[in-house]
């Protein structure tokens, strides 16, 4: 509250103060001024009278000059009393207003979980810092104050809203870090903040692509969402994604070595209608696969600390014992394309920046749920095994009876892991993670080259994370069933 903003304070606050200082200044120099009147009518009788005239009008003016000193003072006295309670008053009425609709204000976001988060140096913040639209001047905290109650003035004189009720949310903002000052937008909305981490090569652009594409093409208009832009940038993103949709291509993250470039970037939009209210913010934030393999990044991952949900993405080519055995099954395009990144040591490094970005200890468990998604599952056999195949064709099996699909997939993976010798992986993530949950999928539904992209399972992780999040969302996009925590996983 006590940042100092470039507009005009309230006049009880600033002026007030020192107008009342006068008044009440003024009034005792002028009884002051009466005393010394007396005084010196006192010394010209003393000094010009007849000895016993002089006497009677000496005690004469002392008796006026003790009457006037004395009643003169205790009338200031009370005037000054009256005009100070008079300035405390208003003062505190001032001070009770805009502190209960400073903390109205306060309630509403945190009610309605809105914060904004910057894509480029991944901070949190309540709310960003406002630029005046007039003069640009930049106002750190545009809340209800002493600059204002629901307004406030700027010192150029345009008029500033100070609450979400009443346009806050349309004036430009930028990050309140002020070493990162970049513009931020969706002021006001609910964010859902969610990475994709895996080593390169392992699938999280393709991914990421996918369930994009999909989401905003047929989920949000089934229902009944409409989805509003971020931000140019972001719609450059899009526009590459929905090329590399048609065509069956990935585009390859940069790796960002420039220390001025964040090492992850997020692809960023707004879903409102059927009654969401706030808008929410979806951030999926692709995180370039070198950050994990050599340990290297330009900025913390802060995102960790406020995700939502976590996509971890294995590549299944590059578990050792799979990729011996199918080698010889694999495309060229899926061989070159195979990850090398090796999953054990992907996990520990990211283990340990999500300590980092969290504070957790090393024996304590993450509360994000993790979902935990094989990727490229349309090759080497994989449908068979791991996939919606496989599933429906054990759904009728007696021993996954009762059973829902979600969690036969992720009894299916599981096993699928620890027969191909990363049972220790798989524990690591039950101890680490208290929600977690495995996935299979095809973000390209083929190998790359062949087309547009059909995928399949991309949803399914998603909406099992998103739905976690946001229980309105989940009350509209259900079409899965989830039991929690799996049954395989009891
Ligand atoms: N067969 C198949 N290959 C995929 C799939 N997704 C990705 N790939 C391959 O893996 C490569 C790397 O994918 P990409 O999404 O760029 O990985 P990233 O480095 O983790 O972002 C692509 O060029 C594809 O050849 C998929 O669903 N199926
Ligand atoms: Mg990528
Ligand atoms: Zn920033
Ligand atoms: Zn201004």
């Amino acid at each position: 509250m006590g940042n100092h903003q470039p507009a005009k304070i309230s006049y009880f606050f600033s002026k007030g103060y020192s107008d009342a200082g006068n008044v009440i200044k003024g009034a005792w120099v002028n009884n002051w001024g009466t005393v010394k009147w007396y005084r010196t009518k006192l010394s010209d009788s003393w000094n010009s009278g007849h000895s016993v005239a002089r006497w009677f009008l000496a005690v004469l003016w002392i008796f006026g000059m003790l009457a006037v000193f004395a009643v003169g003072s205790a009338v200031t006295a009370i005037f000054t009393v009256v005009n100070v309670a008079v300035l405390a008053a208003a003062m505190s009425v001032i001070y009770l207003c805009f502190s209960i609709l400073w903390l109205a204000d306060l309630i509403y976001l945190k009610s309605h979980k809105i914060f904004s988060t910057c894509p480029i140096c991944k901070a949190k913040f309540l709310l960003p810092s406002f630029i005046c639209p007039s003069c640009g001047a930049v106002h750190t905290e545009l809340r209800p104050s002493k600059y204002g109650i629901l307004k406030r003035q700027c010192n150029c004189g345009a008029t500033m809203p100070t609450t979400f009720a009443n346009g806050r949310n349309g004036l430009p903002a930028i990050c309140s870090n002020q070493e990162c000052a970049r513009p931020i937008f969706g002021i006001g909305s609910r964010p859902i903040c969610i990475p994709v981490i895996g080593g390169r090569n392992t699938g999280k652009t393709a991914f990421i692509t996918a369930f994009s594409y999909d989401f905003i093409q047929s989920v949000m208009p089934s229902i009944g969402l409409t989805k509003e832009n971020y931000d140019s940038e972001k719609e450059t993103i899009y526009a590459t994604m929905q090329t590399d949709y048609t065509t069956g291509e990935t585009s390859a993250t940069t790796r960002e070595t420039d220390p001025s470039k964040p090492s992850s970037v997020s692809y960023s939009f707004l879903t409102t209608g059927n009654g969401l209210k706030p808008k929410r913010l979806l951030h999926i934030y692709d995180i370039a696969g070198e950050v994990f393999t050599d340990n290297r990044e330009n900025e913390v991952q802060q995102q960790y600390d406020y995700s939502h949900g976590i996509v971890l993405i294995i590549d299944p080519l590059s578990i050792t014992d799979f990729a011996n055995n199918v080698w010889d099954r694999l495309s060229s395009i899926d061989r070159a394309s195979a990850s090398d990144a090796d999953l054990l040591f992907i996990m520990d490094s990211f283990l340990q920046k999500l300590q980092q970005a969290t504070g957790l200890s090393d024996v304590q468990a993450s509360g994000v749920p993790l979902a935990v998604v094989i990727s490229k599952a349309d090759c080497a056999g994989l449908p068979e095994m791991i996939g919606d195949k496989a599933v429906n064709a054990l759904a009728s099996d007696q021993a996954y009876s009762g059973w829902k699909q979600t969690d036969i997939m992720d009894d299916l993976c599981r096993k699928f892991l620890r027969d191909n010798g990363m049972a220790a992986f798989e524990l690591a993530i039950k101890h680490k993670f208290k929600k977690n949950r495995f996935f299979s999928c095809s973000a390209i539904g083929h190998e790359r080259g062949l087309g547009a992209y059909k995928p399949w399972g991309v949803l399914r992780v998603m909406q099992w994370l998103i739905a976690s999040a946001d229980s309105d969302i989940a009350k509209i996009w259900n079409t899965e069933v989830f039991s929690d925590p799996p049954q395989g996983a009891k």
